[in-house]
């Protein structure tokens, strides 16, 4: 089922997730809706506070990628960054939760360790790089209630948060 994507400025979209503690049948719906909402919506990656369900849950399907990185829909539970490298790369981000063709480059890490839970319950250690490290810092944030607007400058943040205020009175 497709479920409605919380967008900027809404407050939901600011609130601390909390970790999962069993995988339960109505986590399993959530993730499954929230493949079908991240497909709908053309998405490479989805947290579950965009859908308005603060759990730690996170969606990802890298398929359209650069690099030869995971070729299949995977859920990653309770994902915690464990280290960053000091190296930066720039990307260009964008997100669901801010739309309106709105892109802007945010400098992240080139590389994490992370870990997560799949949805069996078995513990995972990667290592991560290119547009999988991108993904995984994009997301996370969503579970901290941080979007990636919040490392733009001022400026930049106040164009954005005015074409956000556009593209919702186009729709009205
Ligand atoms: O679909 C998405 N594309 C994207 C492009 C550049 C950087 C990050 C992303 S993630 C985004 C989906 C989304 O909002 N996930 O939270
Ligand atoms: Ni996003």
């Amino acid at each position: 089922m497709i479920r409605p994507v919380l967008s900027a400025p809404d407050p939901r979209l600011r609130l601390k997730s909390l970790p999962v503690t069993t995988i339960d049948a109505e986590i399993k719906t959530l993730i499954r809706d929230m493949f079908d909402t991240m497909y709908a919506f053309q998405g490479c990656g989805l947290a579950a506070p965009q859908v308005g369900i603060h759990k730690r849950v996170v969606v990802m399907d890298l398929d359209s990628g650069e690099d030869n990185l995971p070729k299949s829909p995977k859920a990653f539970i309770n994902p915690e960054i464990l280290k960053v490298s000091t190296e930066v790369v720039r990307f260009q981000d964008g997100c669901l939760s801010v739309p309106g063709d709105i892109y802007e480059y945010v400098e992240r890490p080139q590389e994490v360790m992370f870990r997560y839970m799949d949805e069996h319950g078995k513990s995972h250690d990667v290592h991560a790089q290119g547009l999988l490290a991108k993904c995984i810092h994009h997301e996370t944030d969503h579970l901290n209630g941080v979007l990636f607007i919040d490392y733009l400058s001022r400026i930049k943040r106040e164009k954005v948060s005015n074409r956000l205020k556009k593209y919702h009175s186009s729709l009205r």
